[in-house]
């Protein structure tokens, strides 16, 4: 017998192709050394080249996943992921208060809010924005949207550092502990500039930008790789220092799989 790993949940949805969502954040936890386990929230039906549609998973068996796997094994820390409904946030929200996860408890908890596929497909219902704004956010320990979804949660369009600032401030005024601006949609340059913030500090984080399409799954993973940080007790600057040079080696590695977007890949590690 072996000493057990730290643990980290997932609140997601499946993709069926295997590159992002529930599965990208095992794949991440796996290679980071993290026991992951699941509330599966929607189940999408999609391949690379787009998402064909989903089925949410009814609000009772999602919170009862999470209830399920806190109660006996414990979380060491927690994200969220695809969550397709404002029913389905608003359940999960009063589920992880029940189970101490987030801010002003001991458990780390990641919103990576997901609004769509990298293909434009939709992932979230357009009215289940205000709960992730006013549900979500209040709870998080870090919140870690794109450009995109930064636009569509605050109004501000991100074109250079003082509007990248402003956005920070303005997701931060929502209630998390920290926002990560992820700079990576942003101009061509050799260059992704990531804004980390807590109010009080501002980091410009950078990193090499790769020439390649195969994106897929990019932002769970770079979710999930901080939440495996966070599992093993890094504090949240290190954990997202982690975390983007986990994603630099998984999207250097991505592969072409499919004929269209393939899947960035976090076993760079292991071959
Ligand atoms: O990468 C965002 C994402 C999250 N969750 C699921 C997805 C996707 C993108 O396609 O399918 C289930």
């Amino acid at each position: 017998m072996s000493t057990p790993p730290p643990t980290a949940l997932t609140i997601a949805g499946s993709d069926s192709g295997g590159g992002a969502g529930i599965q990208a954040d095992l794949r991440t936890f796996f290679a980071c050394g993290v026991h992951g386990m699941t509330a599966v929230t929607a189940v999408t039906v999609q391949n690379s080249l787009g998402v064909e549609g989903f089925a949410e998973v009814h609000t009772d068996v999602v919170t009862a996943q999470i209830r399920a796997v806190t109660g006996d094994m414990g979380a060491s820390a927690a994200k969220t992921g695809m969550l397709a409904t404002a029913e389905i946030i608003t359940a999960v929200a009063k589920t992880l208060d029940e189970v101490h996860i987030g801010r002003g408890t001991e458990t780390p908890f990641v919103v990576d809010p997901v609004a769509a596929s990298m293909h434009g497909d939709p992932l979230l219902r357009e009215e289940a924005l205000e709960a992730i704004r006013t549900e979500l956010f209040p709870r998080a320990t870090l919140v870690t949207p794109n450009l995109d979804e930064v636009r569509l949660l605050t109004g501000v369009e991100v074109t250079d550092a003082a509007s990248r600032r402003a956005a920070a401030d303005a997701l931060l005024a929502l209630g998390p502990q920290w926002v990560l601006v992820k700079g990576g949609h942003l101009g061509d340059g050799p260059l992704c500039v990531d804004l980390l913030s807590d109010g009080t500090e501002y980091l410009d984080l950078e990193g090499p930008r790769h020439d390649t399409p195969h994106t897929h799954g990019g932002g769970d993973t770079l979710a999930s790789a901080i939440t495996a940080s966070l599992a093993h007790g890094a504090d949240l600057p290190t954990a997202v220092r982690d975390g983007k040079r986990f994603i630099e080696r998984s999207v250097a590695s991505a592969y072409p799989l499919g004929q269209g977007i393939g899947p960035v890949s976090p076993f760079w590690r292991l071959v």
